[in-house]
């Protein structure tokens, strides 16, 4: 039986999160009229990605600080975050804010992608993999893969799936995707007391 789990991204606008799980799963998250014509991620938005023993569905959270309450709704729930770096721009306000988020939404798993890799140089590459380290020490994230990627070369997407499958199966070994127990009794239909019986 595949395992189930749900991939959450995060990380500040522009830095390419819908364009990396378009790259990963076909799927353009952006939907909406209004995302397509701003070109940019205004509500939540699915995608899927079968990796053979692991089925992930994927939530792709808007980075605008406007929209920071439809990231928590996105968040909320989720497995593993991606966490999502521009490699030309760095660590920048919504990726710290949503790492806060995901850290007090208790996520526990996760992975970095440093997107946009192809507009920069190794040097470049290596300084903002530097600061990323610095910025997730003591997290969750502390010791996640950094993963370079380019959603317009394909540079690292097999590493990243790879990357991704081996920590589903890790995750999904520790945490069974069981149902939350119900409390004894509580499982049957009971009558709903605001009804008025005939
Ligand atoms: N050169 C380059 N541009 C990218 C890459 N990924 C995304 N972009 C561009 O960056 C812009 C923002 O991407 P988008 O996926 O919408 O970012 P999001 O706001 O984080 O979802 C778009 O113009 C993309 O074409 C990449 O890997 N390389
Ligand atoms: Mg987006």
């Amino acid at each position: 039986m595949p395992r189930d789990l749900i991939l959450g991204t995060a990380g500040h606008i522009d830095h390419g999160k819908t364009s990396l799980v378009k790259v990963l799963t076909g799927i353009d998250c952006d939907r909406l009229p209004e995302e397509k014509a701003r070109g940019i991620t205004i509500d939540i938005g699915f995608a899927n990605l079968d990796l053979g023993d692991v089925r992930l569905g994927i939530v792709d959270v808007p980075g605008h600080e406007r929209f920071v309450k439809n990231m928590l709704a996105g968040a909320t729930g989720i497995d593993l975050a991606l966490l999502v770096v521009a490699a030309d721009d760095s660590v920048m306000p919504q990726t710290r804010e949503h790492l806060e988020i995901l850290k007090l939404l208790g996520i526990r798993n996760g992975l970095i992608a440093l997107t946009k890799a192809d507009l920069v140089d190794e040097t470049t590459r290596d300084v903002v993999g530097l600061e990323l380290r610095e910025l997730v020490r003591g997290s969750f994230l502390e010791d996640a893969p950094i993963i370079p990627t380019s959603a317009h070369t394909g540079l690292g997407i097999t590493e990243l799936k790879d990357a991704l499958r081996e920590m589903c199966l890790r995750v999904g070994g520790e945490e069974p995707n069981t149902p939350a127990p119900l409390p004894e009794g509580k499982g049957e239909r009971q009558p709903n007391p605001l009804t008025p019986s005939l």
